[in-house]
């Protein structure tokens, strides 16, 4: 792989694609810095870049959020990464790619005994005293040569920034902050594993059904009165229910809507 950055060479991270052998993750790559990785990947994919293949950095200039918003972090103080993949599995199912990797984040850092849930539609809250968001997933779709389509899927995790005293205009909070210290690559090669196992489990006819019960279980949002904001206008009701393509079911009290994209804000019960 000759992937260059802002002129820097990327450099493969051997020790953890000994760890991925067995999934589709076995080239992975670091670049100190770099604009996006998700930008990166996607220019990969169009040069001819194959599935499976992992950016990461240390920092990056321009890290993207969803309608070209900005994800923050000072140099080395996140896990930045993204992937290249072709999944196996029906174009319908490909708004659960995003939820499968925050999953897999809930699932490591349960592991660790952080708890923590997904809210929809991309984002992982830490729960209990110090909520906050812990990471954003962006997933970007691209058509290559032979016109399949591939999939980029970019996450950044808060691991040692922000602490209660940087004084950042989000709700954010950091694993250090909870007491989780963990290196960044130690963390890359948890979360490449336990996506794999989503993944594979995506790919079986009855995957996209087995991931909804799990999203459900650990859903920060299901059950919760919410404000989702839309281009097409705000709704404001019940989260209800996940259907089996990922979307959001709100109720109003009198109908039921399903949301594809949009931003959710959690309401306090009146
Ligand atoms: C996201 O968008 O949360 C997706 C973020 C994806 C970032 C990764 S990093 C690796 C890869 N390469 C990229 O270029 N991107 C991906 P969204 O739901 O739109 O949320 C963005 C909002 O999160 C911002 O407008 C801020 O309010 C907030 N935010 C920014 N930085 C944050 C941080 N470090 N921690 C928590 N919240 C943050």
């Amino acid at each position: 792989m000759n992937g260059n950055s802002n002129h820097q060479t990327w450099k493969e991270l051997e020790l953890i694609g000994k760890s991925l052998i067995n999934t589709r993750f076995r080239a992975i790559y670091y670049v100190p810095q770099t604009g996006s990785t998700n930008s990166d990947l996607l220019s990969q994919a169009s040069q001819g870049a194959e599935d499976g293949l992992v950016l990461a950095t240390g920092h990056q200039s321009t890290g993207r959020g969803r309608l070209d918003r900005l994800w923050e972090a000072p140099p080395r103080t996140n896990l930045l990464f993204s992937v290249l993949i072709q999944p196996k599995i029906f174009h319908q199912s490909f708004q659960l790619l995003t939820p499968a990797l925050a999953l897999s984040l809930v699932n490591v850092l349960a592991g660790h005994g952080v708890d923590s849930q997904v809210k929809w539609p991309n984002d992982v809250w830490l729960s209990g005293k110090q909520r906050g968001k812990v990471a954003g997933i962006l997933a970007e779709s691209i058509k290559v040569e032979d016109l399949s389509q591939m999939i980029v899927i970019g996450m950044g995790c808060n691991v040692t920034w922000p602490t209660s005293k940087d004084n950042v205009p989000f709700k954010a909070v950091s694993l250090k902050e909870v007491g989780l210290e963990i290196e960044p690559n130690d963390l890359l090669c948890a979360i490449l594993l336990e996506f794999e196992n989503q993944l594979s489990k995506l790919e079986n006819p009855d995957g996209p059904e087995l991931l909804r019960k799990e999203l459900l279980e650990k859903s920060a949002t299901i059950g919760k009165r919410v404000l989702v904001q839309q281009h097409s206008g705000d709704i404001e009701g019940q989260a209800v229910d996940l259907d089996p393509s990922g979307a959001l079911i709100i109720s109003d009290g009198e109908k039921e809507y399903s949301i594809l994209a949009g931003d959710v804000i959690h309401l306090r019960e009146a």
